[in-house]
């Protein structure tokens, strides 16, 4: 039987996980590292539509950042590009996959990213196994971008795929953890891999997380480029603390105590999931905080 010590600790563990799934969340931004941001502006801007939201230096940690994407920074998701002075170039590694543009038309846009000197890696046609209309562009930096057929949509940056080792395990931790919904899975056993959208809306309304599970294949390489996705929360204390929870179930660890980061004052918190992928959780409120301060 239960100590008392031990009864008393199960109770407000689950309290926690049950808060998990009402705390309102979104995906805010990707970050990662890119070794000319001038040259990304001008690639995402020209060959993708997207716009140039905002910028900033920061010459004592030595770094500048750029923040892109369809739409303002407190209804959209965007990309945060990270520059750190004197380093061009990145490994990717085998892990990160693509992040994804939905588009009406994938022929058009393949035309104008190539009038424009881009690099088209996969032609338009119908996926493989499939009937959606996709392309594959690299970016300056070698990162990937899926192009997407569909009709309009509010948020057209709409996916950021990893690959996973383990499929389940990682859509346990992303619902336990991150209150997340499993949208859609689907198996291509001609291509020998899975594949399970993740998120908080409808992936034709909001961005998800595409998670990739190529059959036998459970680790992968992170490189340095591709750093981690940035999730709003009502409460860095709480999600902390159900992270923190989850990963003694299924792997991972808190990398950043929740707390306000020094200067800033926007509280965060942070960790890897099972696989290595990196999260941070920020405080809504701050986050908005924050955007109307620029
Ligand atoms: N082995 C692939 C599995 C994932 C995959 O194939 N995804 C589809 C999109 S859902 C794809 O890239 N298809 C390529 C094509 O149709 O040419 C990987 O790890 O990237």
């Amino acid at each position: 039987m239960a100590s008392g010590a031990e009864a008393e600790k199960v109770v407000p563990s689950n309290d926690v996980l049950e808060w998990v799934k009402k705390d309102k969340k979104r995906f805010l931004h990707a970050v990662y590292r890119v070794g000319n941001l001038e040259r990304t502006i001008k690639f995402y801007t020209e060959c993708f539509g997207m716009k140039l939201l905002r910028q900033r230096d920061i010459p004592e940690e030595k770094y500048s950042n750029a923040f892109l994407g369809f739409g303002p920074e407190d209804s959209h998701f965007v990309v945060e590009l990270t520059y750190n002075y004197g380093v061009d170039k990145y490994d990717i590694g085998t892990g990160f996959g693509h992040f994804a543009i939905a588009t009406e038309d994938v022929y058009r846009l393949v035309e104008t990213i190539r009038a424009k000197g881009g690099n088209i890696t996969r032609e338009p046609g119908p996926v493989k196994g499939g009937t959606s209309i996709i392309a594959f562009v690299k970016d300056p930096d070698g990162y990937m971008f899926e192009l997407i057929q569909r009709e309009p949509t509010p948020e057209p940056l709409c996916q950021v795929m990893l690959r996973v080792g383990d499929l389940d395990r990682s859509i346990k931790f992303y619902e336990k953890a991150c209150g997340m919904k499993l949208l859609r899975k689907k198996d291509n056993p001609d291509h020998k891999y899975t594949i399970a959208m993740i998120g908080y809306d409808d992936e034709y309304k909001s961005t998800v997380l595409e998670l990739t599970y190529n059959y036998g294949v459970t680790e992968y390489t992170k490189g340095n480029a591709y750093a981690q996705i940035a999730i709003s929360t009502e409460d860095v204390y709480k999600s902390a603390e159900a992270v923190d929870l989850v990963t003694k179930e299924l792997g991972g660890k808190i990398t950043r105590q929740p707390g306000p980061i020094p200067g800033i004052n926007t509280k965060i918190t942070s960790f890897l999931d099972p696989d290595g992928w990196k999260t941070v959780l920020v405080d809504s409120a701050d986050f908005l905080k924050e955007l109307e301060s620029h």
